[in-house]
């Protein structure tokens, strides 16, 4: 007779307003860089699938966009990506800023979700950053709102409770197959990683609209040649000045984020690489559906 299958795995996304520290989170669950992460709200732009592979389980992670209120074509879409996980997925990791507590933004967030049966921890992130007594606070608020099965606090960052969390993620995941191979973390292309490690030098480096105004498309990668790797990628902006900051003075800023850029995808590649970098401008790419699926892989 065959043993009962006990292996399980599942789907679970990474919710949360912009900043709350998702991929962080996702990062640091699959101990590995995926995700791009920033100081700056709206980060992510697209569903990043992470594999956390244990023994006799595997959590495949879905780190979505900030939930946020929006007109623009580009965030609305963002945030319909982050929404449309709440169908397919076996649990909701549900994460708010431990110093912030519930904004307005995270009751929206909340009331998102208000309609689907799928369980809901909650994640209170950043707990580095607060006192005790004010964390308790916090815990009998997101008790009252008996929504959670479970509340957890972490430090993503600091890496701080994501063992515990891993192991009650467990608990909530069906018997299943092993999806992915051990050796896969990531359905994510590689010139999708790529794209994601140069654009969050350029959210770190830029300020104001810059950042959000930039999407990168690697067009063209090379093979291996005496070692060496040739990526060409664009760096597109709306407007001839973002276009310029990017550039910066004798184009020193562009330098200094090909320079940083290139030292992480050499890292990941494990071989070294000639980055080029060209920026143009395209006018209003944010809010054209046809050029937002082009530059950032979004769907209607
Ligand atoms: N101190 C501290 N900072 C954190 C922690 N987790 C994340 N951060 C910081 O919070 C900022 C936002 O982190 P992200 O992981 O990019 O946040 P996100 O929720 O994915 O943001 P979006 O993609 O914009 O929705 C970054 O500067 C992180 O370094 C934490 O546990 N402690
Ligand atoms: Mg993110």
């Amino acid at each position: 007779m065959n043993q009962p299958n006990s292996f399980r795995s599942g789907y679970v996304s990474i919710i949360g307003r912009p900043n709350v520290g998702k991929s962080t989170l996702l990062n640091q669950l699959v101990a590995q860089k995926v995700a791009a992460t920033s100081n700056r709200p709206q980060t992510t732009r697209n569903k990043i699938t992470g594999v956390v592979h244990l023994t006799g389980a595997q959590i495949i992670l879905v780190d979505t966009p900030g939930i946020h209120a929006t007109k623009r074509t580009l965030n609305e879409m963002m945030v319909q990506v982050s929404l449309s996980t709440y169908t397919d997925v076996d649990l909701i990791l549900v994460l708010i800023d431990a110093v912030e507590g519930f904004l307005p933004e995270d009751e929206f967030v909340l009331k998102s979700m208000e309609h689907t049966a799928v369980p809901k921890i909650l994640v209170i992130n950043k707990i580095d950053l607060v006192e005790k007594p004010n964390l308790l606070t916090l815990f009998e608020k997101a008790n009252n709102k008996s929504i959670f099965k479970e509340i957890i606090p972490v430090s993503a960052l600091k890496n701080d409770g994501v063992e515990v969390l891993k192991d009650l993620i467990v608990g909530y995941l069906p018997e299943g197959p092993e999806y992915f191979p051990k050796d896969m973390i990531t359905d994510c292309t590689e010139a999708f990683l790529l794209e994601e490690i140069i654009r969050e030098k350029v959210l770190n480096l830029t300020r104001f609209e810059v950042p959000h105004s930039v999407a990168v498309v690697v067009e063209n990668m090379g093979d291996p040649i005496d070692g060496l790797v040739r990526i060409d990628a664009t760096l597109y902006t709306e407007k001839t000045s973002q276009k310029k900051i990017i550039i910066g003075q004798g184009g020193s800023m562009l330098k200094s984020i090909g320079r940083i850029a290139r030292i992480e995808i050499e890292k990941r590649l494990g071989v070294q690489v000639f980055l080029k970098l060209f920026v143009k401008v395209k006018p209003n790419w944010r809010d054209q559906k046809q050029t937002i699926k082009q530059f950032v892989y979004l769907d209607d």
